[in-house]
């Protein structure tokens, strides 16, 4: 019997869930963790002077959590430098925003490395690790160099560039061979797995046979396991009594108008200079529709160290204050553009409220998002999603109105049957919606992945006492 020991660059616990605002990958690990009894490890986001390897045990929001702190340089190199500064924008297909410095490859090895050290004590006989997310890829290889013969995995939250892409990075052979340490390494979509063939069939001359590919005489499990949300919960998140006020709130200051909601964090990737000039455009094209609609887009800041989530700021900034001089009257502004975060529970309401949700990163591993806002419609009267097709959600969620993020036109027009759309499509297109949400949650997530890391060997202990045995 093991534990479920579940590894991420920062480890933050949502206390409440209604409270919380932290990002999607908070939620579902958090979940994951206070099922399965285990350990969740990471950075504690704090610096030192000199690295100790000491680890911190604490418990919070039912989960145990250790966490060790990292150098000032280790910050710079590894987080705001390779995670921040290469991996991100390069996975994200921005290779004119990628950094490729040898100090920040030099910092990503040795945080890597630290983080190995400080676990592998940690690590009891049986015990299952999961590893997550592009700070990390290289851990598995470590943790096998200090003798760890577990089982472990690697989940990667975001997309996997196409292959010309990523042999733009000088590093790419070594961080892809490093991949292959682990015994399943899994993607967000099906797009993203392809990809992943591709690169290794091309550059490293390898096949994956089924799900499988063998480097170095390891045998790799390699599939798609696209990531969901806690479906039921927020649903009744929606109905909750904050929920109601902030969506009683809003219907109030709509006065008759329909909302068009978006919810990101404040990134490049997220498509929002291109989602605010496409509503421009529908403005133009639909010149009925002014006064008649708004968008209400809340983008919470993130990543404020680097430079080039400055520039986006500062654009978005620009942007929006221009599209509001242009068409604003005394009494209506086109768009709502807050940088506040906002509780999960006001979230959910304010998702209701809204007649459409619009989602339209140029780049996205899946997008919670979209999840969320059909999770907290009224199912009687549910607004419309737009979702774009780049984002990891559209494989799964066909019903909704599916965009091009690049083109002002489409995202116009869509926008435009959207808020015209009837009562009798919308219900039908939100049913199907929401039975996939419902289905495929983050505890179906996580037990296909967690079941496919068993391998049918291993029994985990839950939270309940029961067992999880592999089917
Ligand atoms: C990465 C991948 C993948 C946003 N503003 C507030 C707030 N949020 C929450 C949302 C949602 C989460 O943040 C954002 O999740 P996303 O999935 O949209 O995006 P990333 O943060 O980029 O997450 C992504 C995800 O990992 C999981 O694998 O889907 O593709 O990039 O939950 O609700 N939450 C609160 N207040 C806000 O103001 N409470």
């Amino acid at each position: 019997m093991g534990r479920l020991i579940v590894v991420s660059n920062r480890v933050n616990p949502p206390a409440d869930a209604g409270v919380e605002t932290a990002g999607g990958l908070a939620m579902a690990l958090a979940a994951a963790l206070r099922e399965y009894s285990g350990t969740w490890f990471g950075w504690s986001g704090e610096t030192v002077e000199t690295f100790t390897g000491q680890i911190s045990m604490q418990r919070i929001g039912g989960v145990t959590v250790a966490l060790m702190d990292l150098e000032d340089q280790d910050r710079e190199e590894y987080y705001d430098g390779y995670a921040n500064r290469t991996l991100w924008p390069l996975f994200h297909s921005r290779t004119d925003l990628a950094a490729y410095e040898r100090s920040f490859d030099a910092g990503y090895q040795r945080v890597n490395r630290r983080f190995a050290q400080t676990l592998a004590p940690l690590i009891g006989p049986g015990d299952l690790v999961w590893v997550h997310d592009y700070h990390l890829i290289p851990l598995g290889q470590e943790l096998r160099a200090l003798g760890v013969t577990n089982r472990i995995g690697f989940f990667l939250h975001i997309p996997w560039p196409g292959p010309r892409t990523l042999t733009t990075l000088p590093q790419h052979r070594r961080l892809v061979e490093t991949l292959l340490a682990y015994d399943l390494v899994g993607f967000q979509s099906q797009d993203a797995l392809a990809a992943f063939g591709e690169y290794v069939s091309r550059e490293l001359d390898l096949t994956i046979d089924g799900d499988e590919v063998v480097f170095d005489g390891r045998t790799t499990r390699v599939a798609a396991f696209p990531i969901g949300i806690e479906g039921q919960a927020f649903a009744e998140l929606a109905d909750s009594p904050v929920a109601a006020a902030a969506f009683a709130r809003m219907r109030q200051s709509q006065a008759g108008r329909r909302m068009i909601i978006g919810v990101d964090r404040l990134d490049y990737s997220k498509g929002l200079e291109e989602r605010f000039l496409a509503y421009e455009q529908m403005l133009a094209d639909h010149p009925d529709l002014a006064e008649q609609v708004f968008l209400l887009q809340i983008a919470t800041p993130s990543r404020d160290a680097v430079e080039a989530y400055q520039e986006i700021r500062a654009r978005l900034d620009a942007i929006s204050g221009r599209i509001n001089g242009a068409y604003a009257t005394v009494d209506w502004v086109p768009i709502r553009y807050v940088n506040r975060s906002h509780r999960r529970d006001e979230l959910a309401g304010l998702y209701r409220a809204a007649h459409v949700g619009l989602v339209t990163p140029l780049r996205d591993g899946m997008n919670l998002v979209a999840k969320e806002y059909v999770a907290a419609q009224d199912p009687e009267d549910p607004g419309v999603l737009i979702l774009s097709r780049y984002a990891g959600a559209a494989e799964q969620m066909t019903d909704a109105l599916i965009v091009n993020p690049f083109s002002r036109e489409d995202m116009s027009e869509t926008l435009a049957r959207a808020l015209a759309m009837s009562r009798e499509e919308r219900r039908k297109r939100w049913r199907r919606l929401m039975d996939g949400v419902l289905a495929d949650d983050v505890t179906a997530w996580r037990d296909r992945f967690v079941r496919a890391l068993l391998d049918d060997r291993v029994t985990v202990s839950t939270a309940r006492g029961d067992r999880s045995k592999a089917s």
